[in-house]
């Protein structure tokens, strides 16, 4: 028989254990690494044999590589901590009033946890913003992280002359307002921008900007871009917390066409994609196979896709919001013509047309429940093969649109047809 002695050793550990527990799941707030995310990103190749390598290894080196940068350059960055409020300009700045081209910004492993730009804190104004870009073209920022600034962690300037702007694997979190923003004036345009494998974190939403009384903020708020890419990106937490609606975690407005959102997980956002605000804002463009999750967010919130856009495809999508609001897609406006909204998956509510808007809408179910998925509350909304699915997602859907792959780059359809939602099941 133990003795009591060994009994109360023994309890003591059960309780601290349990308690531990306890604290882990239902205290401390859930992180992005609790979530289901996107596929990492494939590492890039070594660069290209025509580019001069400059490598710093802190803020003083980085800034001057910069600000100096001819064309046909690669800056690696070592690992580090590089702080913008450590140098004169608090963020670091290509070329102002200088053309440049061909030049690449890149963490030199691989590993974007570990090149770290950041500012003071989101809301202390010593450190504006990570990146601004702006008489430049063909760019690529990749392979690091960016946190903590007042304004923007990437802003970029077409109405400065930037242009072809690539980021790949970038981790943007805790900006004051949009995490990235692209800028517009006087009618300029951005054509080429490619966002792949990129991160959009608050750490618990958005606060109340000092300088606005209020918050502000996007995941990206784009003006004037034409065929940009967002593919395989993660949002994480875009609310507000001063009891307003938060603005869409994509933007795509103001003169822009021809957008692609694919292969995106939201988790946690008051709204996902708008295509347009107003009328006659964007046209053209596809919002296919991305997953969004949304849990019972003490927030206001709105939509997961807003299209306000005409000769737009919306399919393949799987909208999780657990009844937080009655229309997980809307199209809105007169002036959207020829919008497609088929073959997605919602929990409930209704593909909704505001203010004459048409559309075709075909193929669509509303009858998903967490049965329905590997782990809904975690965010993975890949599909388990049951008698639910089986009668309403799994094959069901002979609607067949330009997207043959789906979130996982499985080709469709698999098996009969069709199916609904983002995953099409492999067997
Ligand atoms: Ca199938
Ligand atoms: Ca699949």
């Amino acid at each position: 028989m133990p003795s009591r002695r060994t009994w109360a050793i023994l309890l003591t550990f059960v309780a601290i254990f349990g308690l531990l527990y306890f604290y882990r799941n239902a205290i401390v707030p859930s992180t992005a690494q609790d979530y289901f995310r996107p596929a990492s990103a494939p590492l890039l190749d070594d660069p290209p044999p025509h580019h001069s390598i400059i490598e710093v290894s802190n803020c003083t080196e980085l800034r001057n590589a910069l600000l100096n940068v001819q064309n046909h350059t690669t800056i690696f960055l070592d690992d580090g901590i590089y702080r913008v409020d450590d140098i004169p300009e608090q963020q670091f700045l290509t070329p102002y009033g200088r053309h440049v081209e061909d030049i690449h910004i890149r963490g030199v492993n691989g590993n974007r946890d570990t090149v770290i730009i950041e500012g003071p804190g989101q809301f202390i104004e010593s450190g504006q913003y990570g990146f601004q870009i702006f008489d430049a073209v063909d760019v690529l920022i990749a392979d690091l992280t960016i946190r903590r600034v007042y304004y923007h962690c990437i802003s970029i300037h077409p109405e400065e002359g930037a242009n072809n702007i690539s980021l790949y694997n970038v981790r943007m979190i805790d900006a004051g307002e949009q995490l990235l923003k692209c800028n517009r004036d006087s009618g300029s345009i951005l054509t080429g921008l490619s966002i792949q494998y990129c991160s959009f974190e608050l750490t618990s939403g958005w606060g109340i900007h000092p300088e606005l009384g209020s918050s502000y903020g996007n995941g990206m708020s784009l003006h004037g871009v034409v065929n940009a890419t967002i593919l395989d990106c993660f949002f994480f937490n875009l609310y507000y917390t001063d009891g307003n609606l938060a603005d869409p975690a994509i933007l795509v407005w103001n003169d822009s066409e021809g957008t692609i959102v694919e292969r995106c997980v939201f988790i946690n956002c008051a709204r996902g994609i708008a295509f347009g605000l107003d009328a006659e804002q964007h046209s053209g463009g596809i919002v296919a196979n991305n997953f969004f999750y949304r849990d019972q967010l003490s927030a206001p919130v709105d939509t997961a896709i807003y299209i306000a856009s005409s000769d737009t495809l919306v399919c393949h999508n799987t909208i999780v919001i657990r009844d937080s609001y009655y229309a997980p897609i809307e199209v809105r406006f007169a002036s959207s013509t020829n919008v497609v909204v088929v073959n997605n998956i919602l929990d409930g509510g209704e593909i909704v047309l505001r203010d004459g808007a048409f559309a075709t809408i075909e193929s669509n179910t509303n009858l998903a429940t967490s049965v329905w998925f590997v782990d809904m509350s975690h965010g993975n909304l890949h599909l388990v093969d049951n008698n639910e699915t089986n009668t309403h997602a799994i094959d069901q859907s002979d609607f067949v649109t330009d997207i043959n792959h789906d979130f996982d780059g499985d080709f469709r359809p698999q098996g009969l047809s069709l199916d609904l939602g983002a995953d099409e099941i492999t067997n």
